[in-house]
């Protein structure tokens, strides 16, 4: 079997390259890949094509009996072609299985730019290992943000050159009283990479002012009392906060980003500022107001969870809904637009039913059909279609300890997830989806994915 790609169409060689490595791990043998000037006879033929239709990131898959064609107006669309012609492949094949798939075409285009996955790294550490099986899982169902929650309370998970002790001391633990962790520059650097390579922009966030006290324990004068407190290893929040009156905050924060948007090549920057219940209103106003041009000054747009509202929001910011529609409306009326990440419907810490042994249930159970049966564009009033980037499936990880547990709560709702990003509200309907999940399942077998085994989905 040969990929032949056009020749000197973007960077689709290494599309190419990548959908040869996945067709060799399920048939075991070799693919080559090659440059074409035309469409070649047989095998499968990726190019670049003008069609509006498709837009940035749609794609048209052709199974022809002996040619399989993969035409998008981007890359970033063959990726997108690629992941459907390996959905319509078995996960193990020999030869003659492997090319057993029905001849079909499909057109096919997201319904949103922004379709995103956070993993909190901070609560209980997980290694770039983890991170990356994390990136390729969501990759297959089309996503193209990994939001990382980088710091909180328990844990500062970044490497910081200027400020060594964030790590040395705030990256020593999480919940429970683990040992922590940390990623060096050099690894973030290469989960970036390696998302990048998979169409994926991370976002990461440093949450502030609020969700610092690793931050605070590690560096007494980012107190205000000058005092730093304990390392922290339970699950309360709200009750940390940098001292925003003194100036050692701004040069922090200036550092901080600084650093991490050097590493960075995507356009956000997330600064968190949710539930800081120990700052002082006004005091949150003029801090996240100062940070926002800090991160203006490095380059980057600031995405902030639904709080940041409250504040003089400056051009291109991002509210993450969560929680509170009166912020994530005032938002939109000052021009923001808007990441829906409804915690009632979003929240994959949440747990499916009271069985579930992990998770937590504060926004309510969230059963995989409660998952899936929503639409961002009509769930909030005065939040429209425009207004919305994109929607963003968090995971929290006060519970969630390891690799296995992690897959346990994401799957089988993050292919839900993906799909409201990805299908009009309109094409979309549980019934039919539940049967589709089904016959899914014996993939996530197959790639050994530690998935909940819904009643609700006739597995
Ligand atoms: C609320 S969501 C938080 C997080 C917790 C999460 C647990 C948000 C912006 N803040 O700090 O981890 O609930 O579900």
């Amino acid at each position: 079997m040969d990929i032949y790609y056009q020749e000197g169409a973007g960077d689709l060689e290494k599309t190419a390259l990548y959908l040869a490595g996945q067709l060799d791990d399920i048939s075991g043998f070799s693919t080559n890949i090659r440059p074409a000037g035309s469409e070649p006879g047989k095998g499968i033929y990726m190019q670049v094509i003008d069609d509006a239709e498709l837009g940035d990131e749609g794609y048209e898959l052709n199974i022809g009996k002996k040619l399989v064609t993969i035409s998008a107006g981007s890359d970033a669309g063959c990726f997108y072609g690629a992941q459907t012609f390996l959905q319509s492949l078995l996960v193990k094949a020999d030869d003659d299985e492997l090319f057993s798939t029905p001849t079909v075409t499909i057109r096919d285009y997201p319904e949103y730019s922004y379709r995103g996955f956070m993993l909190d790294v901070a609560r209980h550490f997980f290694s770039v290992e983890d991170v990356k099986r994390v990136i390729d899982l969501i990759a297959m169902y089309k996503m193209n943000v990994l939001h990382l929650h980088l710091s909180d309370d328990q844990g500062w998970r970044i490497e910081i050159k200027s400020w060594p002790m964030l790590t040395d001391i705030g990256g020593g633990t999480e919940v429970g009283g683990g040992e922590g962790g940390y990623y060096t520059q050099e690894q973030y650097t290469g989960i970036v990479e390696y998302a990048h390579e998979r169409h994926i922009t991370v976002v990461p966030e440093i949450d502030m002012p609020g969700h610092t006290n690793a931050a605070l324990a590690s560096y007494a004068d980012l107190n205000c009392d000058g005092v730093a407190p304990e390392l922290y290893t339970g699950t309360d929040v709200g009750f940390s906060t940098l001292c925003t009156d003194k100036e050692i905050t701004y040069q922090f924060v200036d550092d901080v980003v600084r650093e991490i948007a050097a590493l960075t090549p995507g356009p956000w920057f997330h600064i968190g500022g949710d539930e800081s219940h120990v700052t002082a209103h006004d005091d949150y106003v003029y801090f996240v107001n100062r940070v926002q041009d800090i991160v203006a000054d490095h380059g980057k747009k600031v995405i902030g969870w639904d709080e940041i509202a409250n504040v003089n929001m400056v051009e291109g910011t991002t509210v993450q809904y969560w929680d509170d529609v009166e912020n994530t409306t005032l938002g939109v009326g000052k021009g923001a637009r808007v990441i829906m990440s409804p915690a009632a419907y979003a929240y994959l810490d949440m747990q499916y039913d009271k069985s579930t042994p992990l998770g937590l249930h504060w926004a309510g159970y969230i059963e995989v059909d409660h998952g899936y049966n929503w639409d961002p564009e009509t769930l909030v009033e005065g939040v429209a279609k425009d207004n919305i980037m994109g929607v963003e499936a968090p995971l929290w990880s006060e519970t969630i300890t390891n690799i296995d547990e992690l897959e346990y709560m994401v799957f089988p709702r993050l292919p839900g997830y993906a799909e409201i990003g990805w299908t009009s509200p309109s094409l979309r309907d549980w019934d039919t989806y539940r049967l589709r999940l089904a016959n899914h399942g014996q993939r996530f077998d197959d790639l050994d994915i530690n998935f909940y085994r819904s009643p609700r989905v006739p597995w």
